[in-house]
């Protein structure tokens, strides 16, 4: 079987780690594989299979004899080095932001748009975290009953915002502790977030912008319809940080221009690939962050009709964040590019 050299950019981070552990655990036939940071974690060893590998700085000439770029070190980065990568020959996946919205990047989930892959110049783009869970739950609803408009609210966990903000909410708890209020003393300065997080919602994430949405609430609207090759969907979506450590969760409502019974929707459900359906209302099962963490399914439930319009429907949508919303998804598409390589 062939072996491919793979370059893993932030891999130090909280995205990057999960990448490297889910190319192990899903046995991606490495070669080589080269850890890229900054110059702070320059010589540090990660853990790949049991061996221990360097970390090597972030340069331009890192790609040299790279087949394959997993790239999550934020979007500056992406665009700086990526076209590097394809000049020495790689192919690149990118977690960023970056080329999300070029047209001449693929924007991919598998379970979604999968021949959308073979459409690139080098680079593919993953989408956004609370993109990808809600785009595989509604993708079966879309086909069969093909929606008009979206109104999502997101509850995303801290890791979302990677180490500085896992950092942030364990300090917290750690210093309000257990009492009844939650506020943490005044003097105190957080680190990541521009409030405290500990027993708090901040429904602020990404930058504002003039329209008064931000700019992941617009990563939503735009990444949707691009993956679904619909410009016509109406979607409006509302961001929110929770004080969660791993998976985000979505309260969604679609409007369908064919009626959608929640019958039929958990059917369509039932049999799509990468869905777990959790809905039993008697015995209180419905999906939790704590029980997508780890996983990667996305889990749907509270399953019901929207009484106030004729075809309406509510979904409560859970997924692990670091896994398929940012490594695994990425990880399939290598594993989908190689079947062709
Ligand atoms: P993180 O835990 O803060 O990790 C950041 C990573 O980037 C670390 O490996 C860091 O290396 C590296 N880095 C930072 N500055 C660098 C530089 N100048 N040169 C080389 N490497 C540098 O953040 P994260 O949560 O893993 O997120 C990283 C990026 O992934 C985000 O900015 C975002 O673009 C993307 N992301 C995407 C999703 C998604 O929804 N698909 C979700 C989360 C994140 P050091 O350890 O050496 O500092
Ligand atoms: O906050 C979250 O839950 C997801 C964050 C994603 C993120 C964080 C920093 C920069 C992104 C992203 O993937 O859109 C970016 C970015 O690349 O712009």
């Amino acid at each position: 079987m062939k072996r491919y050299n793979i370059a893993v950019v932030g891999a130090t981070g909280v995205v990057g780690s999960q990448m490297l552990d889910t190319l192990a655990k899903r046995k991606f036939p490495v070669s080589k594989i080269r850890p890229l940071a900054s110059k702070r974690s320059v010589g540090k060893k990660i853990d790949f299979k049991g061996r221990k590998i360097k970390v090597e700085l972030l340069t331009e000439d890192a790609f040299c004899g790279i087949d394959i770029v997993l790239s999550s070190a934020g979007a500056s980065l992406s665009k700086r080095f990526l076209p590097a990568a394809v000049k020495a020959g790689a192919i690149c996946i990118d977690n960023t932001s970056a080329y999300r919205m070029d047209d001449k990047v693929p924007l991919v989930v598998p379970e979604v748009n999968p021949k959308d892959i073979f459409k690139n110049n080098g680079i593919i783009a993953n989408p956004n975290c609370s993109t990808i869970q809600m785009v595989v739950a509604l993708k079966p609803l879309h086909d069969y009953a093909k929606i008009k408009r979206i109104v999502v609210s997101t509850y995303q966990a801290v890791s979302g915002a990677g180490n500085p903000a896992l950092l942030q909410l364990e300090k917290e708890i750690a210093l309000i502790g257990p009492k009844r209020g939650g506020r943490i003393p005044k003097k105190y300065k957080p680190e990541k977030f521009p409030y405290q997080i500990a027993y708090n919602l901040i429904p602020h994430i990404d930058v504002f912008l003039g329209n008064g949405y931000t700019k992941e609430e617009m990563k939503m609207v735009n990444e949707t319809r691009k993956i679904f090759h619909d410009k016509s969907i109406g979607i409006t979506a509302t961001c929110v940080r929770v004080p969660v450590f791993v998976s985000h969760s979505e309260a969604v409502n679609i409007e369908t221009r064919k009626l959608l019974t929640p019958a039929k929707a958990k059917g369509l459900l039932e049999k799509s690939p990468g869905i777990k359906v959790i809905d039993n209302l008697s015995e209180l099962k419905y999906p939790m962050p704590v029980d997508a963490a780890g996983k990667y399914d996305i889990y749907v439930g509270r399953i019901r009709k929207d009484e106030s319009i004729k075809n309406g429907l509510n979904l409560w949508i859970v997924s692990d964040n670091l896994l398929k919303g940012a490594a695994l998804n990425a990880v399939q598409i290598a594993e989908l590019l190689i079947k062709k390589l």
